[in-house]
């Protein structure tokens, strides 16, 4: 690469990467062949329209790249594309979600979803967002011991009758009831739109219930648990076809990134291999000994355990603010994220939780032991931050053994 500067970011970057821990639970490596895609030639075509529903010429392979990549996406689910219908254009998971709720919403109708400190996103209808902005949100919460009180969803979904339900999160360690969710919103006669992008690859990988049937539309984003590029997509049940994917084009959105579609169709082709069932399961395998470990240390977490990718450590009882204990364990070499844990009393910006999770460690091959011996370096770092340094270069020799891609 001619340019010098950026060559050395992305070199910087690699090194960071290498000689450090992801434990961001929304970041993954995706394979060599899912970033060929992306940096291949389909950056350079402008493809506004729907396939074979385009608006300039030179079209006749973005339409067999959209619609193959279409089929994969439904094929991945299992579903019946005379039943449901795939949009692969969404910039990112956030645009998606307003472009949802645009499409089957009136302004300021009623929605249901979980309160953002308790583990929804920004997008789903967030005070700060467009979506808490454009919609009327009534927040559901976990219980006390952070689960999902699913009785206590419906009691609010038939007090306030919302239009539409959202069920699917960003810090939730486990199991949803997407099927309990259908009923609730059927009572009602509510949408019912899954956010799955934590868990997507879990869900192709078969060791999380799929949203399907029971939803009516879902939005995913690409690169989390499914490792493909950054980007997102919707599939929703046909007949909502009309109304939603109008909204991403030409509602919000101009050309699609016809380079993403292209790098998620490789992506989605893993998805269904053998190999990605086992790589599923052993995310959670390397999620459930890192929480175990952590227990014995005395961390607690929220809701006792998980059943999924991601841990969330309560860290009230460890005297360190969230904050602290994020950079702490970056300058030991372990990457994660401060977080809100459910009734938290701290602020956005120090909350009292920290977020971790295993897709892209397990992405470099590592297993449980590797969990545990991590869960302790958290610890030693945690207990006693004179050790961050010492521990700092043993995070790196170790992590220098495991490759990214
Ligand atoms: N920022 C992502 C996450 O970390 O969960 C969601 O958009």
């Amino acid at each position: 690469m001619k340019d010098a500067e950026i060559f050395n970011l992305i070199k910087a970057e690699e090194k960071r990467h290498e000689e450090t821990l992801d434990l961001i639970a929304s970041e993954n490596y995706p394979s060599k062949a899912v970033r060929d895609a992306l940096g291949s030639i389909f950056v350079a075509k402008y493809a506004e329209g729907r396939p074979y529903k385009r608006y300039y010429g030179g079209m006749e392979n973005v339409d067999k790249l959209e619609t193959l990549v279409g089929e994969r996406a439904l094929k991945a689910f299992n579903l019946n594309p005379q039943e449901w219908s795939v949009n692969l254009q969404p910039h990112s998971g956030g645009v998606a979600n307003y472009e949802i709720l645009r499409g089957l919403l009136n302004l300021e109708d009623k929605i249901l979803c979980l309160h953002l400190p308790h583990g929804g996103h920004l997008s789903q209808g967030s005070a700060a967002s467009l979506t808490g902005h454009d919609f009327k949100p009534v927040y559901y919460y976990l219980n006390k011991n952070g689960f999902l009180d699913y009785e206590a969803i419906e009691k609010l979904a038939v007090e306030q009758k919302p239009k539409l339900i959202i069920a699917g999160y960003t810090a939730y360690p486990r199991k949803i009831d997407f099927k309990r969710f259908s009923e609730i919103a059927k009572k009602i006669g509510a949408y019912l739109l899954t956010d799955t992008s934590h868990i997507t690859g879990l869900i192709i990988g078969g060791v999380h219930p799929s949203p399907f049937p029971w939803t009516d539309v879902l939005m995913t984003t690409t690169h989390k648990t499914l490792r493909g590029p950054r980007g997102a997509m919707i599939i929703c049940r046909k007949e909502l076809e009309q109304k939603i994917f109008t909204k991403v084009f030409p509602g919000l959105q101009g050309g699609p990134h016809m380079h993403t579609i292209a790098a998620i169709g490789v992506a989605l082709k893993e998805a269904v291999s053998p190999a990605f069932k086992k790589y599923a399961e052993q995310i959670i395998k390397n999620s459930q000994a890192l929480a175990l470990e952590l227990k014995k240390y005395g961390f607690n977490l929220i809701s006792g355990g998980t059943d999924n990718h991601l841990v969330l450590v309560d860290l009230r009882n460890k005297n360190i603010t969230s904050k602290s204990a994020q950079e702490l364990l970056e300058s030991a070499g372990i990457v994660t994220n401060k977080n809100t844990i459910p009734y938290d009393p701290g602020t956005p910006f120090d909350p009292s939780g920290v977020r971790l999770g295993t897709p892209a460690l397990t992405t470099r091959g590592m297993k449980e032991k590797e969990m545990r011996l991590i869960a302790g370096w958290i610890n030693d770092v945690i207990t006693n931050p004179t050790k961050a340094t010492e521990i700092r270069k043993q995070v790196q020799k170790f992590s220098k053994k495991w490759p990214l891609f």
